[in-house]
């Protein structure tokens, strides 16, 4: 163990961060299978878990089990939230985030870790789901994945995957922006890939969740759909004002056309404000990258990794 080392001072390969809320039934299964395969790799490795206020004896059975660093919150702050500060508390130069919920192959982490040679960030993809409220996620997750690869530029095979690996000194200036509940994966996605950062996808079966979920479907889908939106709007926002300013400025260049050819001259009230709101869209627009522009960090434009 490594509990005396600072945060990032990369005295073990790997940390792996795992959230815990209520998860109680298989708790030991899954730290246990994550020692082994761990035990079995080149890795050295620390194992994180954020307990966060479990209310069903989650937190006790973690204070019993040896050779883990436990963080515990008092009360419920979100998934997060606790993986935000299991990743700042890392030692590791490469931090591995999963769920806790024997979804995700995480016998499988020293192969994850493996393929970061050459990029930054390796997200293990879904090819089936078995997620809960699968009817209602699947379509939501299809349009919001769609959306968020639109906005970025960059196909994105799986936007929330809980499953990945990353180099910390990567991660650490856009932990801030992780929110405090799931869509902090999503985020965590969107910020390497919107400063130019490589995330590579490997294929990975899900299995079906022990425990309970704590996916609320209504409200944890509108929030992806904000934090998506919200994110673009901080690096990219042409690409939200962009194709509607330009769509509007289409049409009302067309209807001042037909005005003119039709209506003798005589410009619509509509065909103006039509134009008047393209124009409005596009200067908000271009006000908004102006700011994008000028609170550029050096760390937002200089990608790390040299092949
Ligand atoms: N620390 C913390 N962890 C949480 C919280 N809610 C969920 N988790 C953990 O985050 C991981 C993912 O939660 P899940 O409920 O499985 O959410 P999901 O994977 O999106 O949904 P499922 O398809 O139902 O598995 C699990 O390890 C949970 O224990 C929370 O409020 N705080
Ligand atoms: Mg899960």
């Amino acid at each position: 163990m490594t509990m005396s080392h600072a945060p990032g001072d990369g005295s073990v390969d790997v940390s792996i961060v795992l959230p815990v809320f209520n998860e109680k039934g298989h708790l030991d299964d899954e730290i246990e299978r994550i020692r082994k395969t761990m035990d079995e790799s080149r890795y050295s490795y620390e194992i994180i878990v954020v307990d966060d206020g479990s209310t069903d004896g989650s937190a006790e059975r973690l204070r019993q089990i040896n050779g883990i660093r436990l963080l515990q919150f008092a009360t419920n702050r979100g998934s997060g939230s606790a993986r935000r500060y299991g990743t700042q508390a890392a030692t590791g130069r490469i931090v591995v985030w999963t769920d806790v919920d024997m979804t995700y192959p995480n016998d499988a982490i020293p192969e994850l870790v493996d393929q970061l040679d050459d990029v930054d960030q390796v997200v293990g993809a879904r090819t089936t789901e078995e997620g809960t409220v699968r009817l209602v996620r699947r379509p939501a997750k299809w349009l919001i994945r769609k959306l968020a690869s639109y906005l970025s530029g960059v196909r994105i095979p799986d936007l929330n995957s809980g499953f990945r690996a990353f180099r910390r000194d990567v991660a650490i200036p856009y932990l801030h922006l992780l929110p405090r509940g799931f869509s902090c994966v999503t985020t965590l996605t969107m910020s390497f890939l919107a400063n130019g950062y490589s995330i590579k996808y490997v294929p990975i079966e899900y299995s079906a969740r022990a425990g309970e979920s704590k996916f609320h479907w209504w409200k944890d889908t509108k929030r992806y759909l904000l934090q998506v939106v919200r994110l673009t709007l901080m690096w990219e926002p042409m690409r939200v004002f962009g194709p509607p300013a330009t769509i509007l400025g289409l049409v009302g260049v067309a209807k001042l056309i037909y005005d003119m050819i039709d209506k003798d001259f005589r410009v619509a009230t509509n065909t103006v404000v039509i134009l008047g709101v393209a124009f409005a869209l596009a200067l908000i627009g271009m006000i908004a990258d102006l700011m994008v522009q000028l609170n550029k960090r050096p760390q937002d434009v200089m990608p790390t990794t040299v092949k």
